[in-house]
């Protein structure tokens, strides 16, 4: 495939309203910026924007919580959202704001050119309107009972309890929250995007066009969305905060913020062209350019309807592809800042980064397990206990360890320098391990592309793993014990010593290549100890057996990670535990988590409907074999029978059973589960157990009569 000429990659604008969470940095900041440092590395020609989206009720009913103007609001929050995501290494090219002049003109612009191509229509409705505070009420302006779940403070457009969208209309009893009383009718004009025109263009190109190459879950909304019939959409509101209408008979009328709102990238493409000498039309307006929207699965009717439409409208260029994220959980139930149930982007700088010295090495650990636990698929969950693993046993325990070791040996055994490689003496164990760093960087390449940074990250860990390995089956530190009269090792000795570590050395450089988009600060740290530029980050260099000279000497050994100690974590979980608590006393509007008490040890779930249940594949089956997995001292690898195949599966059991007692064991089986590699291991399912009020673990399992495979439902 053609490489494009250039890309334009955006991350959602951020509601300057408050703080956002780790959540949403997992959801549309991280991925975005993995996926943009690797293309820079690639030296294509990139540029990411993004900005706070400063308009809409979002800011207003905030401005009214905290008792100021929403420019006030708008001022402190895009503040801390700029410091935020630069501490956390997301490397904007630009982050802007929707208050900015430029943008309103860009926006109005916009709006302009649809109206005057008649590509808008006029209409008249009746909506709510508070007669004593003289004005419209936008939906988050009205409040009242909920025709689901009778929870009394529900707003116009959702309910807080259940979860419904509303509209304004259903609420019982709706009220003002401005003035408290009833609201009246009031007909107003607005102008609306008729969606139902576009709907063939939409369908063509979202599920014929993209029907490959877009995400499931994407395509599965924009499906739903068609299929229910596009209706025309209001693109102005009464309100006084936003982008004023640009008609002369508009006072009192602003765009709606989803309108201007994504016209933001536009505007911030804009800004940074002015700022650095360059054209921003291309990016916007040449086919060549392939423009990639990261966002949340709240946000994709916008991306690949609405905003669409728009641009086509406009004749600017489609995104090329909007890889759009589930929701991250946490400690079992769903991040909510307003719930206290969540963990700020700011609270985490504070409790590591700004915290310890090197705080940027808890950057990197962040940024590692939220990649790593990324709801590119479904949602997922972070845990304290979650994030303490695969920091301890997996940034510390396999990529800090091997880089360690390699550093140590290097300079006890080769005198600190690159020691050379003896040819003669190469072996199958060297070659090996040479070709799986072009094979990774393969993968990797393959799998980034295709937006699955998952797996892209696996694959490094994967490959510091079989660092590790190689390091362990070459033991320089035994072969150093060869030792000649004059007390140093003997020469065969030094020569397989000098290989063993020229091959670690050279895979810690490309370790530090690979490692690069996801993991900035230390690739940094690496090419420091290595003492060479930052220009060998290149991706050009990935793969290369001779990144580091023979003869150059290096520095010692820097700590990369930490390990986070068991205190770090209860002390977390117990300020969640009061953050949610202490919100839940100032809001009783508010539902509290209902893992307050039982986080971390027991996870409650929602509920869910009976189609939910019917996509778990359940079967019957008899584990047949059952081994330890090396180095994991919680992991059995297992196979299991299930009537017409076998089954590998790695299971979490091994402080439970012995390996040798659960052969014939009956087992219930998830069997449709997605493959997931542990320690290197692929696992293809998982078994169901129940876990007693003592911690025991039992298997649950159908009686001895029932034949593997069947089905369980
Ligand atoms: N501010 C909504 C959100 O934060 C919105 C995204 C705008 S992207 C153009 O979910
Ligand atoms: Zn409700």
């Amino acid at each position: 495939m053609k490489s494009p000429k250039r890309y334009l990659i955006t991350s959602a604008l951020p509601y300057a309203n408050g703080p956002k969470h780790i959540g949403h940095l997992a959801g549309a900041y991280l991925p975005a910026d993995i996926y943009v440092r690797y293309l820079r590395a690639q030296k294509r020609d990139v540029v990411y924007v993004c900005g706070s989206d400063e308009h809409g009720a979002a800011i207003t009913i905030q401005a009214l919580k905290e008792g100021t103007t929403p420019k006030a609001i708008v001022d402190k929050y895009h503040a801390m959202l700029e410091s935020n995501m630069h501490d956390l290494g997301i490397s904007f090219d630009i982050y802007h704001r929707t208050s900015a002049p430029i943008h309103h003109e860009t926006a109005q612009e916009f709006f302009t050119a649809l109206n005057e191509k008649g590509d808008l229509q006029l209409k008249e409705t009746e909506q709510y309107y508070d007669e004593e505070a003289k004005t419209f009420l936008a939906d988050r302006y009205i409040i009242g009972t909920c025709p689901i779940c009778s929870n009394e403070n529900a707003y116009g457009d959702q309910c807080e309890k259940c979860g419904t969208s509303l509209s304004p209309e259903q609420l019982i009893k709706p009220r003002s929250t401005l003035s408290g009383n009833a609201p009246s009718k009031k007909t107003t004009t607005h102008w609306y995007l008729p969606l139902d025109k576009h709907e063939d263009f939409l369908r063509k190109w979202i599920l014929e066009d993209h029907k490959s190459d877009w995400k499931t879950n994407v395509l599965g909304q924009c499906k739903g969305w068609l299929d229910n019939g596009l209706q025309p959409r209001a693109v102005t509101r009464d309100l006084d905060w936003g982008v004023a209408v640009p008609l002369p008979d508009a006072t009192g009328k602003v765009l709606y913020v989803w309108f201007d709102a994504p016209i933001g990238y536009i505007s911030a493409t804009k800004q940074w062209a002015k700022d650095n000498n360059r054209d921003w039309k291309p990016y916007w307006e040449d086919k060549e350019t392939k423009l990639v929207h990261f966002i949340g699965k709240d946000n994709i009717v916008f991306h690949c309807i609405i905003f669409p439409v728009m641009l086509q409208l406009h004749g600017n260029i489609l995104p090329d592809n909007v890889p759009s994220n589930e929701f991250m959980n946490l400690e079992g139930d769903k991040m909510s800042t307003s719930r206290g149930w969540s963990i700020e982007m700011e609270e985490y700088i504070n409790d590591f980064v700004k915290k310890e010295n090197g705080g940027d090495m808890m950057v990197d650990a962040l940024r590692y397990y939220l990649a790593a636990i990324a709801p590119e698929t479904k949602d997922s969950e972070f845990t304290w206990k979650g994030f303490q693993d695969a920091l301890n046993s997996e940034l510390v325990a396999i990529f800090g360890n091997f880089v360690n070791r390699t550093f140590v040996l290097m300079h006890k055994l080769c005198k600190g320098k690159v020691p050379p490689l003896h040819e003669s003496i190469t072996d199958e164990l060297d070659k090996k391990l040479l070709a799986d760093i072009q094979q990774a960087k393969k993968n990797i390449e393959v799998h980034i592309e295709g937006y699955k940074f998952r797996d892209a990250l696996f694959e490094v860990i994967d490959l510091a793993r079989k660092g590790n390995k190689y390091m362990q089956d070459k033991e320089p530190w035994i072969v150093a014990k060869n030792i000649g009269e004059d007390g140093n090792p003997t020469l065969e000795a030094q020569q397989k010593i000098d290989n063993c570590l020229h091959v670690c050395l050279q895979l810690t450089a490309n370790l530090a290549v690979l490692i690069n988009p996801f993991l900035p600060f230390t690739a940094k740290k690496l090419c420091t100890m290595m003492k060479v530029v930052d220009k060998m980050l290149e991706w050009e260099n990935a793969g290369k057996s001779t990144l580091l000279s023979v003869g150059y000497s290096l520095r010692a050994p820097e700590l990369l990670f930490r390990k986070l100690e068991d205190t770090e974590v209860s002390e977390q979980i117990e300020k969640l535990k009061n953050k949610s608590i202490q919100l839940m006393e100032a809001t009783p509007n508010n539902q509290p988590s209902a893992n307050i008490e039982t986080a971390a040890t027991e996870q409650k779930k929602s509920m869910i409907q009976f189609d939910d249940f019917a996509k778990v594949d359940l079967k019957t089956g008899t584990i047949i074999a059952a081994e330890k997995v090396e180095k994991a001292d919680k992991l059995l690898k297992l196979e299991v029978d299930l009537g017409v195949e076998k089954r590998t599966i790695v299971s979490g059991i091994a402080l439970h059973f012995e390996p040798s007692a659960i052969i014939g064991q009956k087992v219930v089986v998830v069997t449709n589960l997605a493959p997931r590699k542990m320690r290197g291991i692929e696992s293809n399912g998982m078994i169901l157990m129940a876990e007693n009020a003592d911690g025991k673990l039992q298997f649950v399992a159908a009686n001895e009569a029932t034949n593997n495979g069947a089905n369980v439902s």
